[in-house]
């Protein structure tokens, strides 16, 4: 499949997933022992713009403490860097946070990856015009399925970005081989800036994925609104509850989907039943301390250059180079 160019400045990738490649994953991971969804499957057009109503929540302090953190020490990365470089971004959404790089750092190219592809082309078309140094390549893509993007040799050096702590979405074993995709992606000059969710109070982290306007029970539950959309299930979203609890012992939050009354769908032409008292399992969303986060950098191949953490030490953001 090749590009189209959408705008002098900006070309756009569709390796949408096919939705019969979408029904098997579902079909198969509700049918597990611990029924369960990929979180990717939050991110259609009403999950993203719920995802954004969650960031302006009192509550989720992550986003709002990372966009701050990217302002105040863009310079000093800046200077760390050193050098031109193409920026790429797997789940970059709205691209709001990479906004404040192209703004401080004349990268010469920016490539967001994305699977909502209203979401990506929205931003795309909007931001390409505001920056007509910068060579944007959109590429709608799922990233947790294929990192293996079509990567343009001539943009090197790159900088991965991966922030908002989506790498607490990933179990350990998954997180270590995707840190380790990341450091292939880079490639050998080039750099990781990610951003990492700290430990902290069980209060604090469960206020924050249970605010009080609602927005992330509504985020949850947008999973399977989605799914009936994209894939026609016939879920009944009344009869599921919204459950955001910190699990201490595995230092994570998790998020799942309580079913109190029986449901019998249809998904990849397969009947399937969800009996009441059923548990979906939608999110992980792991809490990291700096050293053990920085250590799991060196394990992938990177070596930490800075670490810049917010007074409060809610949240990290971390600049590594390849090692
Ligand atoms: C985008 C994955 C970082 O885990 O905090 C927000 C998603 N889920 N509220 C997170 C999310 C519930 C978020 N990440």
């Amino acid at each position: 499949m090749q590009p189209r160019q959408l705008l002098p400045n900006l070309t756009f990738l569709d390796l949408y997933p096919p939705a019969a490649d979408a029904a098997r994953e579902v079909l198969s991971s509700l049918s597990a022992a611990t029924p369960h969804l990929d979180p990717k499957y939050f991110y259609d057009e009403q999950g993203s713009a719920l995802f954004d109503a969650i960031t302006r929540t009192p509550e989720y302090y992550p986003t709002r403490t990372e966009t701050g953190l990217l302002h105040e020490h863009a310079q000093a990365m800046a200077r760390a860097l050193d050098t031109e470089l193409t920026i790429v971004e797997p789940g970059a959404g709205g691209c709001e946070k990479a906004r404040i790089l192209l703004d401080q750092w004349q990268p010469r190219g920016y490539m967001p990856l994305e699977i909502s592809r209203e979401c990506l082309l929205d931003a795309t078309r909007q931001l390409a015009p505001r920056y007509p140094q910068v060579q944007f390549q959109a590429v709608c893509a799922d990233y947790s399925q294929a990192l293996t993007v079509p990567i343009d040799h001539q943009a090197l050096p790159r900088l991965v970005f991966f922030p908002g702590s989506t790498i607490g979405n990933f179990e350990p074993a998954a997180r270590r081989a995707f840190l380790t995709d990341l450091r292939r992606l880079a490639g050998d000059d080039g750099f990781l800036l990610i951003g990492a969710d700290l430990q902290k109070s069980p209060a604090r982290l469960h206020q924050a994925y249970n605010d009080s306007a609602g927005h992330t029970a509504a985020f949850n539950l947008n999973i399977l609104a989605h799914l009936n959309r994209r894939l026609d299930c016939g879920f009944d979203l009344d009869a599921f509850e919204h459950q955001a609890f910190y699990n201490e012992e595995q230092q994570r939050v998790e998020m799942h989907l309580h079913c109190h009354r029986d449901q019998h769908v249809h998904i990849a032409g397969e009947p399937l039943t969800l009996s009441a008292g059923t548990r979906v399992h939608t999110e992980n969303s792991y809490k990291f301390s700096v050293e053990a986060f920085s250590r799991e950098l060196v394990t992938a191949g990177f070596q930490p250059l800075s670490c810049w953490l917010d007074d409060e030490a809610l949240f990290s953001v971390h600049l590594a180079r390849a090692a």
